[in-house]
């Protein structure tokens, strides 16, 4: 008896929800959301912060997720994995609003991953830092990477967070230290050692919007749009960088994981592909879309991305196995203070 009612509540939780999305916090408008519920009552959300969360979900298959949202680099793993269902674009009549452009540069990942947003992971900064500092380095990424800059940070009372992420926190530092980024030559790692040695962020966050508003932290490694969001609450005084150097350049994208139902999620896909819910999406969010819209943040840079900007930022690079496992290595060393 107990048995089949176990039975019988796992069949109503897993049938509850006709689609249920995985996606980073922060990356949707609440309006979007709340008309889409109010339209499929049956729908669930959960959040991520890293794409490197989203992939030990995905690849050990079996995610029960309709919809999640990879940068390209990862999509491009997953497909290579088999982890993914083929986009259906008979169901998607407003992905005729995607910029043509950038889904011409998706090239074959287009087939299991439709563009959501483009954006990079840089930095951002508080006007205590600021304050400290007396002036910003001309190759900001020595905020993070350069520890007399760090110690200065730190003795002033300041926190300095680094994301939670090998793939975007060492794409970040190869920039910093002119290396082709996704390059994991034995030269290149060993002078990645070195760099990190002495390097010591406060901690690791993903997603440290409300530690940078609040001013609990002072030098974030942070996503563009996040540090966007928490400049708006904190009232002007954090400052968005878009470094000088370049920074690593993401594509979002929607992707059905394996065994997902693909009808229901083209229709959240398509919904948020409309162009007022992409308006929207993008006034909340504060990332470029990959929907044209009349954005006003057209001349914020680090919103709406500048070409020279774009030229010289590398996208995160796609890695071979063995390049995964040297990075993963660097990253859990670097961690656990093993330089
Ligand atoms: C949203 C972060 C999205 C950008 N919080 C990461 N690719």
């Amino acid at each position: 008896m107990k048995k089949t009612l176990i039975a019988l509540s796992i069949m109503v939780s897993s049938q509850a929800f006709a689609l249920n999305v995985y996606n980073w916090n922060d990356y949707n408008s609440p309006d979007v959301i709340a008309s889409y519920k109010k339209a499929n009552p049956t729908f669930k959300l959960d959040f991520y912060d890293s794409n490197e969360t989203l992939q030990g979900k995905l690849l050990v298959g079996n995610s029960k997720y309709d919809v999640a949202y990879p940068s390209h680099s990862f999509a491009t793993r997953f497909v290579q994995a088999g982890a993914l269902e083929k986009i259906n674009y008979a169901l998607l009549p407003n992905a005729k609003n995607i910029d043509s452009a950038l889904l011409g540069k998706m090239g074959a990942l287009k087939d299991y991953a439709v563009p959501y947003s483009i954006g990079y992971s840089g930095i951002a900064v508080t006007d205590k830092a600021k304050k400290i500092l007396g002036s910003l380095p001309s190759n900001e990424w020595e905020l993070l990477f350069n520890p007399a800059i760090v110690n200065r940070l730190k003795a002033g009372g300041c926190s300095v967070s680094f994301m939670d992420s090998s793939s975007e926190l060492l794409s970040a530092l190869q920039i910093h230290l002119g290396q082709k980024v996704g390059e994991y030559s034995a030269q290149n790692v060993q002078a990645m050692r070195t760099a990190l040695k002495g390097v010591k962020p406060s901690f690791y966050k993903s997603s440290p919007i409300d530690d940078l508003s609040s001013g609990s932290v002072c030098v974030a490694h942070v996503y563009n749009g996040d540090a966007n969001i928490a400049k708006r609450s904190a009232k002007g005084n954090v400052t968005v960088i878009a470094p000088s150097k370049g920074a690593p350049i993401f594509v979002d994208t929607f992707v059905v994981p394996k065994g997902g139902n693909v009808t229901e999620a083209m229709k959240w896909i398509d919904f948020n592909l409309r162009s007022d819910n992409a308006l929207k999406n993008h006034e909340a969010i504060t990332y470029q879309m990959s929907v044209k819209l009349a954005s006003k943040y057209q001349n914020d840079p680090t919103i709406i991305l500048k070409t020279d900007f774009l030229q010289k930022s590398p996208m995160l690079p796609v890695l071979n196995l063995q390049d995964q496992k040297v990075q993963t290595r660097l990253w859990q060393d670097f961690k656990t203070n093993r330089m």
